[in-house]
């Protein structure tokens, strides 16, 4: 890798399909990153084990997820793509960072209180600890940037401080990240309710777009999704649905908000739900196309996991060998 150049890292968790909000929010961001600085992306898997998790469905989501992320865009010539738990420094940096993490300050996370309420049968350790371990993807790599949606600056945040009070007590080791996140599409909410970020998670279906949805299942679930009051097809904080409408359709097809809303001027929502939908469609479906091709190359993705963990890992080493070092563990000799 580069020198010169800066440091990017992101990663999606491999539960369940990924949303069209992953995908707006986060994942599309990253392949025009990857001329300019050295990239690295990931697919936590150890994140995932924090909810309950079927082990043959998990399998499956992280190949099915490496091959998407190729079908997006990145290109393993140019960034390092793997999976987390092929690079057992990422758990080992994890338990230095807990020993400089607090329980307040963990206690305190929306995330965590939010996944709490819903998994109130499995409050683990793990799923408190999900932003530590995520500091540790972040610091390992010595990362200048990390592209995510919004509802993760919250995360990013604590990675910054953890960086800090590492560096602090012990002397300069860690570079302190910053978030990068996009102005349209941090946020893609909920079809079926607008309030809501529209998530992996969701049980309702009908609130989801996934990247595995065929083209009908796209159709009717836009047919189906909430509206506003009145007809008018306008963004503003009076129409938090159509207004998500407009964000999606605009990412979609490329034409402004503004533009947008003359086009649809006086149609109603039924004709400029078709249009959200078959925007989504010229998105989703080469994708789609690409992702099925990729993942019945097993070999190939194999080479490519390969690649990428041992990439991944050289620069994982060296960091975490200074760690060790200056919290005062013994160098083993090898
Ligand atoms: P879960 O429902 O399992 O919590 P999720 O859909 O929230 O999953 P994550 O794996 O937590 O997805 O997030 C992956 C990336 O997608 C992150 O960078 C996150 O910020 C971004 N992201 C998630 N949901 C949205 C959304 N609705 N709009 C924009 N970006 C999103
Ligand atoms: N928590 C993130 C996924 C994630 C991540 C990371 C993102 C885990 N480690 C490091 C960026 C950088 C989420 O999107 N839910």
């Amino acid at each position: 890798m580069d020198n010169v150049k800066k440091t990017v890292f992101s990663g999606v968790q491999p539960t369940g399909r990924i949303t069209l909000g992953n995908y707006l929010g986060a994942i599309r961001n990253w392949s025009p990153l990857q001329d300019e600085y050295n990239c690295l992306y990931c697919v936590v898997d150890l994140h995932s084990l924090t909810v309950t998790q079927i082990p043959a469905e998990l399998r499956k989501n992280t190949l099915d997820l490496v091959a998407l992320y190729i079908a997006c865009g990145i290109n393993p010539d140019k960034s390092a793509l793997f999976i987390q738990s092929h690079v057992h420094e990422h758990a080992e940096l994890c338990w230095i960072l807990d020993t400089i993490a607090y329980i307040g300050e963990l206690n305190r996370m929306t995330q965590f209180k939010d996944k709490s309420r819903k998994h109130a049968d499995n409050i683990n350790m793990g799923l408190m600890n999900y932003p530590v371990l995520m500091a540790s993807d972040i610091l390992l790599y010595q990362t200048d940037l990390v592209p995510i949606g919004k509802d993760q600056t919250q995360h990013l945040e604590l990675a910054r401080d953890l960086a800090g009070r590492f560096n602090a007590r012990y002397s300069p080791t860690f570079v302190v990240p910053e978030g990068l996140t996009f102005k349209a599409g941090g946020s893609i909410k909920s079809l079926q309710d607008p309030t809501a970020k529209m998530s992996k998670s969701d049980p309702n279906e009908n609130a989801v777009i996934t990247l595995f949805d065929d083209n009908d299942a796209i159709r009717r679930k836009f047919r189906r999704a909430v509206t506003d009051c009145g007809s008018e097809v306008r963004f503003g904080e009076d129409k938090a649905a159509i207004s998500n409408l407009l964000t999606i359709y605009s990412l979609c097809s490329g034409e402004s908000v503004a533009d947008a809303e003359k086009r649809f001027d006086g149609v109603g929502y039924g004709v400029f739900k078709d249009s959200v939908a078959d925007a989504v469609i010229s998105v989703i479906e080469p994708i789609q196309q690409q992702q099925k091709r990729l993942s019945a190359d097993k070999s190939y993705l194999e080479g490519v996991l390969k690649q990428g963990a041992e990439q991944a890992e050289r620069i994982a080493r060296k960091t975490l060998d200074k760690v060790y070092r200056k919290v005062g563990l013994v160098g083993r000799i090898r």
